[in-house]
């Protein structure tokens, strides 16, 4: 029984497996115990001797058991130690990094672009005043141009504003020209969403105003941005349309030549030069706030672009959508590229 419990002990090659033998030899019903549960049949001068035999054999068992059970326990550990180990040669997890959202970038191409110009770079409130959106902008309550810019309304009677241009107003009122400026923010309006529409986007808004201003001055800084956009060979085209704030008005496009072949003109905004009726809403303003007239009989141009529609051409995005849904697999791609 020793010999064959040594033997199943040096084959024992888990813990487990060890635990099996020590049950079957020396556990509560093992054989050895058994053994010693048997002496009480033996007439009682033979039990001494075979109780001193069967510890024996006993202490044999249990003394290679406990040698095995430290073997295997130190064979898991050092295991576990080198599964958990740091290897120094492995290449490194890396973090994954964030990067510039696509219409932050072409924000920036755009300000790259007017800042060489030299004109200065503004912000206004989203939450704007009705005057400022509409009735300074030549836009009464009772004009059919506000079905056009249907409007998210605050229980206040403020709104979120429609466009940029509330800040050609504002601007106005607080500086006195000559000026060039560039707005840049989100606008809001209230319609149904689908591949080219959002009911928040995003606008740039340029409003140039001295004396001598004239639609040349307009033309010529529209075709500079289409080249600074697009280089030198980029072509612009304006077509007549109506802006109330604006006389003449158009709305020019620019000739996107890509190298993926999708070669179209791209409509971008609307232009035009600075309706008299503004000027005027912008001395009456400044008058309320005890400042001089000085905007009657000057000369401005005006114009507000989306830069979505770039963003969307520059980067093959085929719904506007995408840019605000947050999906990883869309705006991931634009990871890590800063700029
Ligand atoms: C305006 O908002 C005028 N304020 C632009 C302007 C400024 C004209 C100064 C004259 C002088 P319009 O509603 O067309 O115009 O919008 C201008 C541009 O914003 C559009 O050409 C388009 O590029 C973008 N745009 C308009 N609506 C949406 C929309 N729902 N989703 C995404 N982009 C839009």
């Amino acid at each position: 029984m020793q010999q064959e419990a040594l033997q199943e002990i040096t084959a024992a090659d888990t813990l487990e497996a060890l635990q099996a033998v020590k049950t079957k030899y020396v556990g509560k019903k093992g054989l050895i115990t058994q053994q010693l549960g048997g002496l009480g049949q033996l007439p009682p001068e033979e039990r001494k001797a075979r109780g001193a035999e069967i510890n024996v054999v006993r202490q044999a068992i249990q003394a290679a058991l406990d040698e095995k059970e430290g073997t295997l326990k130190r064979a898991a550990l050092d295991a576990k130690l080198r599964s958990e180990a740091v290897d120094v040669t492995l290449p490194g997890l890396g973090l994954p990094s964030g990067g510039l959202h696509p219409i932050t970038r072409v924000y920036d191409d755009l300000i790259g672009i007017y800042r060489q110009m030299g004109y200065a770079v503004v912000e206004g409130p989203e939450v704007e005043e009705e005057h400022y959106n509409f009735e300074a902008l030549n836009v009464p309550w009772y004009h059919p141009a506000r079905d056009l810019q249907d409007t998210f309304w605050l229980e206040d009677g403020r709104l979120l504003r429609t466009h940029t241009s509330p800040m050609q107003i504002r601007y106005m009122v607080d500086h006195e020209p000559p000026l060039k400026i560039v707005v840049r923010g989100k606008v809001y309006r209230y319609e149904a969403t689908d591949a080219t529409h959002e009911s928040m986007f995003h606008q740039l808004e340029g409003l140039v105003v001295g004396e001598g201003i004239s639609m040349a001055d307009l033309k010529g800084t529209i075709a500079e941005m289409a080249r600074g956009l697009y280089g030198p060979s980029a072509k612009v085209r304006f077509q007549p349309s109506y802006y109330p704030f604006v006389e003449p008005g158009a709305d020019f496009a620019v000739y996107w030549d890509n190298p993926r072949g999708e070669s179209k003109w791209l409509e971008l905004g609307g232009c035009g030069m600075v309706h008299p009726n503004v000027f005027k809403a912008v001395d009456d303003l400044r008058e309320q706030a005890g400042k001089d007239r000085i905007y009657e009989g000057m000369t401005g141009f005006a114009f507000g672009l989306g830069p979505e529609r770039i963003a969307m051409l520059k980067y093959g995005i085929p719904d506007i959508r995408y840019f605000y849904a947050n999906d990883p697999k869309v705006m991931g791609q634009f990871r890590g590229e800063l700029g």
